[in-house]
């Protein structure tokens, strides 16, 4: 029998706003499959962004959703947990929200390692203004702010994470959509701070700029760019040139923010 995505779709807000070819909607598709294999009380799962494109995300999904301010996800959704540490807090946005206005927010949820799930669908452009260049923009691309060309290099995003103290941290790309939700339910299931970024496409604001002919090329170009971390192990330093690595990059145990906050206020109560 077909997958019922239905089942967790809020009743009346489709159609949704995505152009043809984008590949938010294809992460939406593994979350919610995601979601389905772990069985997530729905009603007891936050789902929080800021603002953009992919932050539209949540508010098509039937669970507790936040669509907050521009790169502020990551503090309404500590929040969210710190009054609720049972809840599954999941967060889902742009690479500009994530990394340009909301980058402090996201570094410092890295370090604190609060049990919460930030997935990141990077299209490397800012897709719902119009193509500005964010802080994944490859250098040299063109965007509306740099028709001429990007002269700054791009974060690595995963990187950042890991650099940041994220205790879970995994790629995967649009084009592999069979291995999102494996993905995301690893991330959720992860006690700690995890980040799962996927790299998709937005073919109306930088596939257009940037010679892209058709979203298949787009999703071709996801396809031969990446590199499971497995097969990379056989690979030489040349053969990797201009790969990005997929699958589950970093991984480790830590203390929990708010199990620690509650000791806290267990000392401070027991004073
Ligand atoms: C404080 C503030 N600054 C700027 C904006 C305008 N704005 C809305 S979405 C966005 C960028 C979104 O890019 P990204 O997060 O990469 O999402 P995408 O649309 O590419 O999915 C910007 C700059 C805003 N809404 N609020
Ligand atoms: S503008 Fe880009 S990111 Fe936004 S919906 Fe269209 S294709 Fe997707
Ligand atoms: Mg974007």
């Amino acid at each position: 029998m077909a997958f019922d995505y239905d089942k967790y779709i809020r009743p009346g807000k489709l159609p949704h706003i995505w152009c043809p070819g984008c590949g938010h909607g294809i992460v939406m598709k593994g979350l919610i499959r995601a979601i389905d294999s772990l069985q997530l009380d729905t009603k007891n799962t936050a789902i929080v962004s800021g603002i953009g494109c992919a932050s539209r995300l949540p508010g098509y999904m039937d669970c507790c959703t936040l669509h907050t301010a521009h790169g502020r996800a990551a503090a309404f959704a500590t929040g969210v947990k710190m009054a609720k540490p049972e809840m599954n807090v999941i967060l889902v946005g742009g690479d500009g929200d994530g990394t340009a206005i909301g980058g402090n927010h996201f570094i410092h949820a890295c370090r604190r390692n609060i049990d919460m799930t930030y997935i990141i669908l990077n299209n490397k452009i800012y897709g719902m203004t119009g193509g500005q260049f964010s802080p994944a923009t490859p250098t040299g691309a063109k965007a509306s702010t740099t028709p001429y060309g990007n002269p700054d290099p791009p974060f690595d995003i995963a990187k950042l994470a890991i650099g940041a103290g994220a205790t879970f941290v995994a790629r995967g790309t649009a084009y592999h959509a069979t291995q999102i939700d494996k993905l995301i339910a690893e991330a959720i299931q992860h006690k700690g701070f995890s980040v799962v970024e996927i790299l998709d496409d937005c073919p109306t604001t930088y596939g257009r700029r940037n010679k892209f002919k058709s979203v298949i090329e787009m999703m071709n170009h996801l396809k031969e760019t990446s590199v499971p971390v497995k097969a990379a192990e056989k690979m030489t330093a040349e053969q990797l040139q201009g790969k990005v690595l997929t699958g589950v990059l970093y991984k480790e145990e830590k203390p929990e923010y708010t199990a620690e906050y509650a000791k806290v206020i267990e000392r401070a109560q027991a004073k």
